[in-house]
């Protein structure tokens, strides 16, 4: 072991049995494993706080099963043109003003033209300004557009892998995992955070959710923040109708991914809205240290502020300062 890992407990070697170990532990001896690690690298007491913002919505050209912006399906969401910058901003102000430390601009592109990057870079320019961490989700990049999004000031890039190699081709066929690893490794080499996770729920198996985190646990670079969503099953998309997975089996998984990298932030990302609030405890406790705060994800709903702050200061839980 060299000597770095010794030090900070930091792997980028993660066996599938090592993680399927994981999974399989009693639940007492996983969270307890979790919390160590999560107490060695941040204040237990802390939760990164992003919101959201669709400034893309809807018309998508890939065939995401989960995805209600996609344009092969009918999901009720219409496609609608690339917000005003002006708009952007306020909403930023505004998410600022409610406690947000991380404004993330989503939209629905298989990948951005290069006058989509001007735009975007516009709106980063003035999230940045207001003081907030900028994060974006286009699609794939580019180098040369991850570079600029770069100059504009971007802090984070998300960009999911998803699930495991094996299932993504059950998921999407319009794009291939490798795609996705591309992108990651343009944003890396820009010089941006890398915000990358995935969605369970899907009706993937267990292996698929051991993938999943082998996958991410074994990039070249651990990603400063994981989502871990939930699967919002949305009337329309392919996977509405999906078998509900079993809330303590996410929870496992939110804890695999502390244990697994331990000094990234692990977020409790999608599916909130329908989870309770013994559950979202159970995932605290399993190391998750952030979540979308704000009514809305990107086009479903997400818990009232009233309700995440009841919950936070029912578990002596603080906003993470950005
Ligand atoms: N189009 C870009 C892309 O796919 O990278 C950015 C936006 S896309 C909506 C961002 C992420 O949202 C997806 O990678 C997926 O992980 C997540 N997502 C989309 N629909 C979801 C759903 N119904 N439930 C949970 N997560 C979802
Ligand atoms: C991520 O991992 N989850 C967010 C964000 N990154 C962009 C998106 C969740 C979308 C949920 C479905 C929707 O609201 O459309
Ligand atoms: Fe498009 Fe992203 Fe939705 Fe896939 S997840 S359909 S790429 S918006």
């Amino acid at each position: 072991m060299p000597d770095s890992t010794l030090e900070t407990g930091i792997r980028h070697d993660w066996t599938r049995p090592e993680i399927r170990a994981l999974f399989d532990l009693p639940f007492g001896d996983l969270i307890f494993r979790a919390q160590v690690a999560h107490r060695r690298h941040f204040d237990p007491r802390e939760v990164q706080l992003s919101t959201l913002l669709s400034i893309k919505t809807g018309g998508c050209a890939e065939d995401c099963a989960y995805c209600p912006q996609s344009a092969l399906y009918e999901a009720g969401v219409d496609a609608e043109k690339l917000m005003d910058c002006s708009a952007v901003i306020e909403a930023a102000r505004a998410a600022k003003e409610a406690g947000a430390s991380r404004f993330c601009m989503g939209a629905a592109w298989r990948e951005p033209k290069d006058r989509d990057i001007d735009a975007v870079s516009a709106m980063i320019a003035g999230v940045k300004a207001l003081g907030l961490e900028t994060c974006a989700t286009l699609g794939m990049l580019r180098p040369d557009q991850a570079e600029r999004l770069k100059q504009s000031g971007l802090d984070y890039y998300n960009h999911n892998l998803d699930t495991s190699p094996e299932y993504y081709g059950d998921i999407i066929t319009t794009r291939c995992y490798q795609d996705r690893l591309d992108t990651l490794g343009h944003v890396r080499a820009a010089g941006i955070a890398v915000c990358c996770g995935g969605i369970v729920g899907m009706g993937e198996t267990r292996e698929d959710r051991v993938g999943m985190v082998e996958a991410l646990a074994t990039l070249p670079a651990h990603p400063e923040s994981v989502p871990i969503n939930l699967l919002v099953p949305v009337e329309g998309t392919p996977l509405h109708g999906a078998a509900a997975l079993d809330p303590i089996e996410f929870v496992r998984t939110i804890a695999v991914a502390r244990i697994t990298m331990p000094a990234s932030i692990v977020r409790l990302s999608a599916g909130r809205e329908t989870m309770s609030d013994e559950t979202q405890a159970l995932c605290f406790l399993a190391g998750a240290n952030s979540i979308f705060c704000g009514e809305k994800l990107l086009t479903t709903p997400n818990p009232e502020r009233d309700r995440d702050r009841a919950l936070m200061d029912r578990l002596g839980l603080v906003p993470m300062r950005g």
